[in-house]
């Protein structure tokens, strides 16, 4: 529960510094329900290597370690990227750690990349 009040948080400060000013903040309600359903999910923490950007198709691909808090094994797959501004901070290589959710619709979105 206290992870699910974590990754609410974290959303709402991305949304803000997106944009900054309140204007953008309130716009950004208007596309709430995704938002919604990814802070019902609990965010999962990985680490692994960027092997491919996929910007149109907004989605990016890993080659993870082993994430036990999901079970699963260390592999190489893709993830979705709702906020694609997120694909502009890294390239093909780059060593990182990432948060991702799974979504109701059975996606794995990509919440957070930060390169190590
Ligand atoms: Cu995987």
């Amino acid at each position: 529960m206290k992870k699910a009040i974590l990754v609410t948080t974290s959303v709402v400060i991305m949304g803000m510094g997106a944009g900054g000013s309140p204007a953008s903040a309130i716009a950004a309600t208007s596309d709430s329900q995704p938002r919604m359903i990814l802070a019902a999910a609990q965010s999962h923490h990985g680490e692994g290597v960027v092997t491919a950007i996929d910007k149109k198709g907004k989605r990016i691909e890993f080659k993870h370690g082993p994430i036990k808090s999901i079970g699963w094994m260390g592999m190489q797959m893709y993830f979705n990227v709702d906020d694609t501004t997120l694909l502009d901070e890294v390239k093909v290589g780059d060593k990182v750690d990432f948060e991702f959710v799974p979504t109701n619709d059975k996606r794995f979105v990509v919440t957070d990349i930060e390169v190590k």
